[in-house]
């Protein structure tokens, strides 16, 4: 649909002044801040980093794209914490970007939903070391961890954190996401599971903590 596109089309162009008034406008007509975000501004955002790998987009672009979706973000997450379902403490999860990778877009919309669900989030923000992670679980008590990574350079280091738990006798289970990471993946490191979109990983943390 028309308001659709222009989302879209705000996030590919990193229109920055437009977004949050087309923000505002779906809001007003009822329409779900997810559905916004999952229907046109991430798949806008996935449209850039296509654009982006091709060499058709530069950098300037891919990061003023990133600051509108950030925008969008920022004046949906409170529409999103509305619909919160989880009243009871079901655990707490420790989140971070993997040491080396500062993409967080991801990231923030798993801890808003998480925490939509009942989850106590203590979320250690992005480029966090591996040392950091274990840590901070550790002192906060995490029941589980929670780990993304965008680039295929960075990946390897969920791995690294899940040997730092073991070597450091750490038992805690560790799922992973982020656009570059698959289910095989997570099998082939340890992980305990593997989150798809933001749903998956809130599905999977009710799972590994019920
Ligand atoms: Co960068 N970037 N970027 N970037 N960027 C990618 C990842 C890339 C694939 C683009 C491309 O080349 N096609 C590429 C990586 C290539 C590779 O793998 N080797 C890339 C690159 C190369 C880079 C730089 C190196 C560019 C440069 O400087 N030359 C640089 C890296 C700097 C660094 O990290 N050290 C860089 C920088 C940036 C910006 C700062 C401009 C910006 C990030 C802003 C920010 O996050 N604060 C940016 C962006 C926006 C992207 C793309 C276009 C979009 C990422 C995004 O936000 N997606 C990206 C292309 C792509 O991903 N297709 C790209 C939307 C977001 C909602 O999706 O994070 O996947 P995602 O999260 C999803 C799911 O994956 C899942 O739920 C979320 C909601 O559905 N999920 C989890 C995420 N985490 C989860 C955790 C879970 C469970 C589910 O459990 C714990």
């Amino acid at each position: 649909d028309e308001l659709g596109r222009r989302l879209h089309d705000a996030i590919l162009e990193g229109d920055r002044e437009a977004i949050v008034p087309l923000v505002e406008q779906g809001l007003a007509e009822g329409r779900d801040p997810m559905d916004m975000l999952n229907r046109h501004l991430i798949p806008a955002i996935e449209e850039v980093g296509r654009l982006f790998g091709e060499g058709i987009y530069f950098l300037p672009q891919l990061m003023l794209s990133a600051q509108a979706m950030k925008k969008a973000f920022a004046r949906l997450k409170p529409e999103i914490q509305k619909a919160k379902v989880g009243q009871t403490e079901i655990g707490t999860v420790v989140l971070a970007t993997v040491q080396g990778d500062i993409h967080d877009i991801g990231k923030n919309i798993v801890a808003v939903l998480l925490e939509n669900y009942g989850f106590r989030v203590v979320d250690l923000g992005r480029d966090v070391k591996n040392e950091v992670v274990l840590e901070e679980a550790r002192k906060v008590g995490a029941d589980m961890v929670g780990l993304s990574a965008l680039m295929t350079t960075t990946m390897p280091q969920m791995k690294r954190v899940i040997e730092l738990f073991a070597r450091e006798g750490f038992d805690c289970p560790v799922i992973v996401g982020g656009a570059a990471t698959t289910k095989a993946f997570a099998e082939q490191i340890g992980a305990r599971g593997h989150g798809r979109d933001a749903q998956e990983a809130v599905a999977l943390a009710l799972e590994v903590l019920k």
